[in-house]
This record gives C-alpha cells, structure tokens and sequence, in this order.
C-alpha cells in the first residue's frame, strides 16, 4: 500500500535552456485563478531578496498559461505554465538541442569541467556517465523553484478559499539571528516583504545585510533558516496510521527537497529535544470560537501545529535550513579537472551571494502544495463546490460533536 498525491505537480527545464514548464493535475473545477493576478506577484516575490545575483536582472519571471484555465476558472484539466529564460537568448549556442557544428568552438558550448564542493556537478556526471558538468548543474540549480513557486501560487489560491494562508519570513542570515517574537503580524508576508531580508527584526535586517556584503567582497556565499507559517489549516489533516501519510514527513520531504536545503524543523524541533516533556508539549484547553481545531485550543504551539503526523488546528510552523550557495566567487575550494584529474580549483559562474529570503519563498510554495494535498484528499472533489461542502460538513461536525462516550 503506498499513498497516492491527489494533487501532483512536476517541473521541467533548465536553468538556461528555454524556459520552465509547470505542470498540475488533480486541481477541481471552478477555482477562480488568473495568472496576472495570483502567480506572477509570487514569481516576483521570489525574484526578490538582498544578495541575489545579477541573473536577476536579467529576468522578470512571469507565467504563461498553457491549459486548464478557461474565462477565469479552472476546469479541472492539468494546467501547465511556462516561464521563459530571458537569459535564453544570451545561451542558444551552449544549450542548442541539435549536436554542435564540428567547427563550432568548443569554449562557445560552456562546458565545465571543475566540479563545485556541494552542488551536484561532481555526483551527477558519476552518475548519469556525462563528461561536461553542464549536463549535470543546469537541471540541477535552483532556477527551477520558480516553475515550483507557480505552482505554489496555484495551490494557495486554493487554499486561500478555505480561509488557509501561508507566510515566511527569515529567521537567520549567516551568524547573524532574528530576535524571537512572541506573536507574527496578522499579515506576515506584508511585514517580511518590506525587508530586504525578509526579516522582521530591523536591526538584524541591518546586521544580515552587513554579513551579505562582506561575503560578497571576499567572493564567498552564506545561508541562514526561513521559517514558513500556516494558519486557519483546520485539525485532521494528515494520518497517523502510516509512515507515508503523516504530515510531518510529508512536509518535511518537501522542504528538504528544495535546492541546498539541509535541515527541517517542525514547532521547537531541535530545540525540543534539549527540554523535558512538560516544557515542550502543549495543554490542551477548551475554546468554543475555535470550531478549525473542534473547539479546543492550545497554550503554547511547541508542536508547530502536528501531532501524530496529522494537523492540530494550530499554526502550522515549518523551518528549513539552507547551506551556503556552493559558487565560490573567490575562496574557491580545492577540485579535480575532470579532463586529467589534474587538483585545480573549483568552478565558478555567475551566481547569487545569499539566496534565503528567496528559500523562503520557495517554502511557502512547498508548503502550500503539500497542505493542498493533503486537504484535497480529506476534503476533495471535482468541483469546489463540491470541496466547499465536504468542508462545510466536516466544519459543521467539529463544532456539534458535542461530548460523550461515543
Ligand atoms: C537562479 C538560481 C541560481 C542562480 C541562477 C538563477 O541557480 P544555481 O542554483 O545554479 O546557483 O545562480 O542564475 C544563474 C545560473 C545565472 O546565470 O546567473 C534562480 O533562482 O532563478
């Protein structure tokens, strides 16, 4: 028995061939969506962030639509998206399809032969018998999370009707942390946006872009954590009753899975484990106005919002951690000349400083389309009429259930 996404999504594209394509299927009937309007303003917002490279620049991501979407709603058809590489026109020699001219030069083909410490350049021509780590790195860099963010932006809207939102903000830039808030802004992704580092912490925010710069003028790069907020995702998403049903793993597959992410945390995470139980779990009280969590509440959210793998009613918590970009500008790492094996320094392309405040982003998208899933195989149907009843159902036997035995 192995469980099956309702909502699927794949990605397709190179970091400097034509374009990404974005493709969904399992979204309902009758989801108003427009590409103007709900995709590219998330397109952009992962564009964004200080420390970013001059790529971005050069491209003002937008998504075209291809099929699924008719007079403003979706009809319950894949939708595919596509994002065109600007850059595209700067590459057409060394990302042509059709094989090379015998007299084209071969520099004019881009190859790479100096793998990086920490991308996948080195692992991947080992593994898929390729000599130019090319063939490797453009399908493997992170260009592809804006395919990923478009269908994030998708599954928020969907979420969205629900009266679920989903925000980030960044919590730590290299050494440099955010203070811990004792609550986040109604609106969080209104407050993180306005920061450069999408951090809601001023004067971390001054001191995260001071770490940026230096790194920047020694040509070396830095990480830090995002963490991805929830909230109104109602009790009951998720299972206990398998491995590959629970919500926490689910989730945390998805984050981890975003390019140079190396760690996930759920509520305190690692941090739990230091404390005894009585100083992590959270007391269950009675609250009638919370019918989302079936009229109970908690005095704390340690659990960031899972218990057994499945949701609480409480805010959804998530974090990830992001390694340090692998591009060496300047502090290049030893390597070895994949033509002679030769020790010489790793490669080194145009890259970003410090990409967080876009990992963030990027979260968000992993997170909605996770939870999307997840609330479509408990509530789905092939309408959203037909998915606002089965809600409105289980919303109506969450605040009558009453109390008893039975
Ligand atoms: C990009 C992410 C990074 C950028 C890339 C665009 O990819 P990578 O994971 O390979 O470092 O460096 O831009 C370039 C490769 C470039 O030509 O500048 C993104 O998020 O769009």
């Amino acid at each position: 028995m192995s469980y099956l996404r309702v909502l699927q999504f794949h990605t397709a594209g190179e970091s400097h061939g034509r374009g990404l394509t974005a493709l969904m299927e399992g979204l309902p009937a009758g989801l108003s969506l427009q590409m103007e309007r709900d995709v590219d303003p998330e397109l952009v917002r992962r564009q964004g962030g200080y420390g970013r490279g001059r790529r971005m620049q050069i491209e003002s991501d937008r998504a075209d639509l291809l099929s699924g979407i008719r007079l403003g709603e979706t009809l319950g058809s894949p939708l595919s998206m596509l994002i065109w590489n600007r850059d595209w026109e700067n590459w057409t020699t060394a990302m042509a399809h059709l094989p090379p001219d015998e007299e084209e030069n071969p520099k004019a083909l881009r190859p790479m032969y100096l793998p990086r410490p920490g991308h996948a350049d080195l692992v991947g021509v080992l593994k898929y018998a390729r000599r130019d780590t090319r063939d490797i790195l453009e399908r493997a860099s992170a260009r592809e999370t804006a395919a990923r963010v478009a269908c994030g932006a998708v599954a928020k809207r969907l979420l969205s009707e629900f009266g679920i939102r989903i925000g980030s903000h960044i919590r730590s830039i290299g050494p440099v942390r955010a203070k811990d808030l004792e609550e986040l802004p109604g609106d969080l992704n209104a407050a993180a946006d306005a920061s450069p580092v999408r951090t809601l912490d001023e004067e971390a925010a001054e001191a995260m872009i001071q770490a940026i710069d230096h790194a920047r003028e020694v040509g070396d790069t830095l990480g830090g954590v995002f963490e991805v907020v929830a909230t109104g995702v109602p009790v009951g998403l998720g299972s206990h009753i398998a491995w590959d049903r629970k919500l926490d793993g689910r989730l945390a597959a998805a984050v981890m899975s975003i390019q140079a992410i190396k760690g996930v945390e759920i509520g305190l995470g690692f941090e739990g484990a230091r404390r005894e139980g009585s100083k992590v779990h959270d007391p269950i009280i009675r609250d009638d106005d919370e019918t989302r969590a079936g009229g109970f509440a908690r005095s704390s959210n340690g659990a960031g919002g899972l218990e057994g793998g499945v949701t609480t009613g409480e805010p959804l918590v998530v974090r990830g951690a992001m390694k340090p970009i692998s591009t060496l500008l300047k502090r290049r790492l030893p390597s070895v000349d994949l033509r002679d094996g030769s020790t010489r320094e790793a490669a080194t392309e145009r890259s970003d400083v410090c990409a967080v405040p876009a990992a963030g982003v990027v979260g968000e998208a992993m997170v909605a389309l996770v939870l999307a899933d997840a609330f479509l195989e408990k509530f789905g149907g092939d309408s959203m009429e037909e998915i606002r009843r089965n809600f409105d159902g289980y919303l109506s036997y969450l605040s009558e259930r009453g109390w008893g035995e039975r």
